[in-house]
């Protein structure tokens, strides 16, 4: 830590900043501190306040062509069961990345390939999970007792604490899907256990898709035993469902300038995000949709469900087409252009829940665009 502290940014001359000559006394002072676990605060002050929130993480993108031909190679070369899950882990393009195996700010994300026949072991974790199913057939996974298939762009939770294992049918197809997960920060909390099930793979315990045919359509059952878990009992939302509703909403409503129209993947017991550190949405750029730029707190994951484009994040234009896979860093400027003569559709998952229960869910749009303002916090 530097023990000059004079201020270099013309803002720190203020009052309220740290702003302090040294002299050969503090340095002696510092000196002493640093032998009793201790530092003088306005050393390190403006460093931990900075005026707005400065990401270390960085716009990354992972491009499908590379990584698809990656997560095949890992097939090959080793077996669920021996990784325990066999995922090509997303690192973001920074130190803090990589130290903390994050693919932007409190999110993890990998690539997970299986194919027929095989299964992933079950066990369970603190860290909430979700996956985006990217291809394949024949793909299901285990909740907690219930049986879940999986297609092509649906979105699947695995909440915390739940047991969860998943498997590929002998006759289904090699199956590759994204896995989001909170686990930066259940480390960051200190509070990630870990836990692994006495059989190999849980036997289903309810009929297949027992959850979605009952609290999937948006009329809620009367007659089944109230829902009482802090997630949506949905678990797994369809493409064709969620298309068919952007689809609706576009012919009805005016696109948000900067997200077209977007759908948040909801627990309809509350209308709030379908776990309780974790959210994802779909969003629909119409053709040739320009998006105008915004920033907010919480740090996005996007995978392009359909089409082609490309974001402008923080300064940095990123294109992108079918299954690639890029992020918006915390308080980022970013804006998404939809290239093609079709809609794109871009799949996200976030850590808003997180942002929105601490009070610091934030939102700037560039001045003029769209006349949201600047929340306070
Ligand atoms: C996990 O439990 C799975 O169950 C996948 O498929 C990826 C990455 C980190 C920690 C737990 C899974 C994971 C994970």
């Amino acid at each position: 830590m530097a023990t000059q502290t004079e201020a270099t940014d013309p803002r720190d001359l203020q009052l309220g900043r740290s702003n302090v000559t040294d002299t050969p006394e503090l340095e002696a002072f510092y000196k002493e501190l640093s032998g009793h676990n201790s530092d003088a605060f306005w050393n390190r002050a403006n460093a931990i306040e900075p005026w707005e929130p400065e990401s270390r993480y960085r716009p990354t993108i992972w491009r499908y062509a590379t990584m698809r031909e990656l997560c095949v190679r890992a097939i090959d070369l080793v077996s669920p069961e021996k990784a325990g899950r066999r995922v090509v882990t997303l690192l973001n393009d920074s130190e803090v990345g990589r130290a903390s195996t994050a693919v932007c700010g409190w999110l993890f994300s990998g690539l997970q390939a299986m194919k027929p026949g095989e299964i992933t072991p079950a066990h369970r974790h603190t860290a909430s999970a979700h996956r985006f199913i990217m291809e394949g057939g024949g793909a299901y996974t285990v909740v907690d007792g219930h049986k879940i298939t999986l297609g092509k762009h649906d979105y699947v939770l695995t909440p915390n604490g739940t047991w969860h294992d998943h498997g590929v049918s002998a006759d289904g197809e090699l199956s590759i899907w994204q896995d989001g997960l909170d686990i930066p920060l259940m480390n960051c909390l200190e509070a990630n256990f870990y836990a692994v099930y006495d059989e190999p793979a849980q036997t289903a315990t309810f009929p297949t898709n027992d959850l979605p045919f009952s609290y999937g359509s948006g009329l809620l059952p009367e007659t089944r035993a109230a829902w009482d878990r802090p997630y949506s009992p949905v678990m797994v939302y369809r493409w064709e469902e969620t298309q068919d509703a952007l689809g609706k909403l576009a012919r009805v409503n005016a696109p948000c300038p900067h997200d077209g129209y977007m759908l948040r993947y909801s627990n309809p017991l509350t209308g709030g995000w379908a776990m309780k550190t974790m959210g994802a949405n779909m969003q629909m750029l119409p053709s040739m949709f320009r998006g105008t730029a915004h920033r907010h707190t919480g740090n996005v994951v996007y995978n392009v469900a359909q089409g082609r484009g490309y974001s402008n994040i923080g300064g940095q234009r990123i294109d992108w087409e079918e299954h690639d896979i890029f992020c918006v860093p915390a308080w980022m400027w970013h804006e998404h252009v939809n290239l093609g003569g079709d809609e794109a559709y871009l799949f996200s998952f976030n850590d808003f829940p997180v942002m929105e229960a601490l009070g610091v869910r934030i939102t700037e749009a560039l001045e003029g665009n769209d006349g949201r303002q600047a929340l306070q916090a």
